[in-house]
């Protein structure tokens, strides 16, 4: 048994487009349980700690962007496995390779805009999840 934690961001895109409960659902239904849950709007600071590992990456100016351009439901989800289970339930990165069934597969598309919108974050080990956590739930 490993119960774990993982970070799971429903990103400005899938609020826009009223995904958020499709996404809860999907979490829920698969058994695992929701911990924690907040609206943010996330600041370029609070971004470069998320994603300090794309720094350097050229679509790191529109990745904040995107993330800036509206409200994000921050959501920690537990349960056993949960960090290998949710990127299982998102799907790839990149939304046209993922496969049908998946979060990213069922409701992204590429757009053609330069930073990939995909719905969905999702840590991508224990560590990160920590780590990631403790920026979104801090305090
Ligand atoms: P993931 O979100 O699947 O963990 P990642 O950590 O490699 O993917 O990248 C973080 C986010 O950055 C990703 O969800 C979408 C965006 N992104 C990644 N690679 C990209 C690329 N080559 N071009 C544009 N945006 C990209
Ligand atoms: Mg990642």
């Amino acid at each position: 048994n490993a119960v774990e934690a993982t970070l799971v961001l429903v990103k400005p895109d899938g609020v826009r487009r009223n995904l958020t409960g499709e996404v809860l659902a999907r979490i829920e239904r698969k058994g695992y349980t929701v911990t924690g849950l907040k609206m943010v709007n996330a600041d370029r600071a609070l971004l470069e700690k998320h994603y300090e590992e794309h720094i350097e990456k050229p679509f790191f100016g529109a990745l904040c962007d995107f993330m800036e351009s509206g409200p994000i439901v921050a959501v920690r989800v537990e349960g056993n496995r949960v960090v290998e289970g949710f990127r299982s339930l998102a799907g790839e990165t990149n939304p046209t390779a993922a496969r049908p069934g998946t979060i990213r597969g069922d409701f992204g598309r590429d757009w053609g805009t330069v930073a990939i919108e995909n719905i969905v974050h999702g840590s991508d080990s224990s560590l990160s999840a920590e780590r990631e956590l403790g920026i979104w739930f801090a305090e």
